[in-house]
């Protein structure tokens, strides 16, 4: 939990102010102090004292609001695809009217608020992105990752694995304890940090409206040093740390490990479960669940703790050639209560997934940190496990693991349980996943025509939609803005009037592929600038959100332009998605964000491009295979279409 004397950057992470004041003395018997937090506190620190990690933080430019003008223009460019004639008349006219009354009145008040925060809309995008998000955060907000399949199949296989994985963390981990993990970049630019700081301390906590979010950062006075391993559905406290502050050998955790499994060789009450529940009703659980002493106190260990480690005893059967998917699966939702679902706490940030027979990775809560950050992790533990050598030594002082009880007292609890398997069963049956490999090309064939890869593979996902559809749908792509202090996200549109026209072309045989190329050329491009505006805060979709809180923060009505058509048609993303690169072949997922969408995660290396796609089973027009199958005709055809175009000009 935050303290008054924890050194971090005057702007950044504070507590929500909804967070309980906690109580934890029945861990005393752990050496954890009574702590507690106060937002007043946390924005009264002062500087940290920089180490490498920090060294540029406060010097970082602070997140702009952009012109109005601009933004409105840029808006209606974007919606044009999307709309009839008709449509986009009446569209102009709101626009109009908008940029007279109320668009300056809000435009004054975000620019006020811009200058007293250091980031106008971090408070704002994690309420109303995450924390008031009703909806189970299992597939709805919480990727997954799988790694390269393991080498290891049988159980002391996985155990050791697990032991080097979490000996690989504490690595990681001493680098943003002691600050010096390097300041990462995107060109020249440097980004901001602080989701590194959060990523190994943070958990959700259910509410009934909005959630909160608590974080127990390494410099605080007692920081965590434990983490909690799920196995058969039970949960175990084990400190990871001997009493000199020493990480314990890879052996040492995994003796630590073959006792958790031997006191849990049965399934225990499957309490996880609720964490894959809507909010409202996982916070009404919680409260029942918070009135036993015994329970408070697991729970915090839960929230207090590193990361959880999920060792899972079953994986479903796959068709030939589905093993990829199977697994990308028990990482995004863990199979239901059938298989492992319940062997998850999803509200913890971090969740590192060990299945059997060489299945792992792991599964993420959104609300601490973007992609990217995690992704540094994952390439850091998997360089040091791939290691031979084991340089660790035994710490002084081993303290046995602790199985966390939870008392399930009242019958209401007993019925959340079984509803909770229920609805994440029948969640789980709705997932259409398809992970594949596309190995034709990867970033270098665009590179080598000179386009840039990202804008290039967004432009294969519009080109596969149309060709499903015949019509073109809002994309949305994520914008990093972490050149920004405490930056997140912007969309990136990419579906725009020269997508279209691209995909137009593409599917007309009477154009030639010099005509086509030249529609593709013009398409990236387009893209590509759309890229370079939304990472400097130039993007519109934050800046129309801000404008649209600023209203109702100050008692002013929902402008007409929010209510518009087009304002709707053009967030409703039936393409959602996200670039995540990583060293290692790492398939990364996550749901689609509307009913009738789908989600596309990928990560595009030199010469081969990972991607996830999901759907959901209840949406007859969507299939992630028929979606998967017209991407990759897709980008066949678009370096067809430049090679061919090369010849010609020959
Ligand atoms: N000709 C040749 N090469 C080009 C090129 C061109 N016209 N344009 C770009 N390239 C090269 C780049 O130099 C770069 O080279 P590298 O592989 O050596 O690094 C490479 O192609 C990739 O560039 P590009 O494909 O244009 O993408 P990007 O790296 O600029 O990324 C975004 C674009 C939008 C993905 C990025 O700006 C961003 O915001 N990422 C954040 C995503 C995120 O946070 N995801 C997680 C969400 S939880
Ligand atoms: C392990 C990588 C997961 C990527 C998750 C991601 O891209 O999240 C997006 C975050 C944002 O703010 O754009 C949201 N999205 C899943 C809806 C694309």
């Amino acid at each position: 939990m935050f303290v008054s004397n924890i050194r971090i950057p005057k702007c950044d992470v504070r507590r929500s102010p909804q967070s309980p004041m906690i109580d934890i003395d029945p861990l005393k018997s752990y050496g954890f102090q009574r702590v507690t937090c106060s937002l007043q506190k946390m924005q009264t620190n002062e500087k940290l004292s920089v180490g490498r990690m920090f060294s540029v933080q406060d010097s970082l430019p602070k997140l702009p609001v952009p012109p109005l003008d601009q933004t409105l223009q840029k808006y209606l460019r974007s919606v044009r695809p999307l709309l009839t004639d008709d449509e986009y008349a009446n569209t102009q006219k709101i626009v109009e009217d908008f940029k007279r009354d109320p668009g300056p009145k809000l435009q004054t008040l975000l620019e006020k608020r811009a200058q007293r925060e250091t980031n106008w809309l971090s408070d704002w995008w994690t309420n109303t992105a995450y924390l008031e998000f009703r909806q189970p955060v299992t597939v709805n907000v919480s990727p997954g990752v799988v790694f390269p399949k393991q080498s290891y199949t049988d159980k002391e296989g996985q155990l050791r694995f697990t032991a080097k994985l979490i000996s690989g963390l504490l690595d990681y981990k001493s680098m943003i304890d002691n600050q010096t993990l390097p300041v990462e970049k995107m060109g020249k630019q440097s980004l901001c940090m602080m989701q590194y700081y959060k990523i190994l301390c943070g958990c959700r906590i259910p509410g009934k409206k909005r959630d909160t979010w608590v974080c127990y950062p390494p410099d605080e006075a007692n920081p965590p040093k434990h983490v909690v391993i799920a196995h058969n559905n039970a949960f175990f406290f084990l400190e990871v740390y001997g009493s000199n502050n020493q990480p314990l050998s890879i052996e040492q955790i995994y003796e630590q490990l073959k006792n958790i499994v031997n006191q849990s060789m049965e399934p225990d009450i499957p309490v996880g479960i609720l964490t894959t529940e809507n909010r409202n009703k996982w916070a009404k659980a919680y409260e029942l669940l918070t009135k036993d002493k015994e329970n408070k106190a697991s729970l915090q260990i839960l929230q207090r703790s590193i990361c959880v480690l999920c060792i899972d005893n079953k994986l479903p059967e796959s068709a030939a050639g589905e093993e990829d998917s199977t697994a990308a699966k028990m990482m995004l939702h863990g199979g239901g209560s059938e298989y492992n679902s319940a062997n998850r706490w999803c509200d913890k940030t971090l969740q590192f997934i060990v299945g059997k027979n060489g299945v792992c990775g792991l599964n993420y809560e959104h609300t601490t940190a973007e992609g990217p950050p995690i992704i540094s992790i994952v390439d850091h533990v998997l360089d040091y496990c791939s290691k031979n050598e084991n340089m660790t030594t035994p710490a002084p002082d081993l303290k046995p693991p602790k199985k966390l009880n939870f008392n399930i007292t009242y019958p209401e609890l007993r019925e959340n349980l079984k509803e909770a398997e229920e609805n994440i069963d029948s969640l789980v049956k709705d997932v259409d996943l398809t992970v594949f490999k596309f190995t034709e090309y990867g970033k270098n064939f665009p590179k080598s025509q000179k386009l840039s890869p990202d804008s290039f593979i967004q432009m294969a996902f519009q080109l596969a939609y149309f060709r499903l559809y015949s019509k073109p749908c809002a994309t949305y792509e994520t914008a990093s803005l972490r050149q920004f202090q405490l930056g997140r996200t912007d969309t990136i549109r990419s579906c725009s009037i020269e997508s279209l026209e691209f995909s137009k072309g593409m599917m007309d045989p009477t154009l030639s592929k010099q005509k086509k190329a030249e529609l593709l050329k013009k398409a990236v491009t387009g893209h590509k600038n759309y890229v370079a505006e939304a990472v400097k805060g130039q993007g519109i979709d934050r800046h129309l959100l801000g404008l649209k809180l600023a209203a109702l923060q100050n008692n002013m009505k929902v402008p007409a332009l929010h209510m518009d058509v087009a304002y709707s048609l053009s967030c409703h993303h039936n393409v959602s998605t996200s670039q995540v690169p990583a060293k290692y072949e790492a398939c990364l997922v996550f749901g689609p964000t509307v009913p009738d969408g789908y989600g596309v995660c990928y990560n595009p290396q030199e010469k081969q491009i990972l991607l996830g796609v999901s759907a959901f089973n209840c949406c007859p027009e969507t299939e992630s295979r028929r979606f998967k199958d017209s991407i990759h005709q897709s980008l066949m055809d678009m370096k067809s279409v430049l090679e061919g175009s090369i010849q010609s000009k020959l």
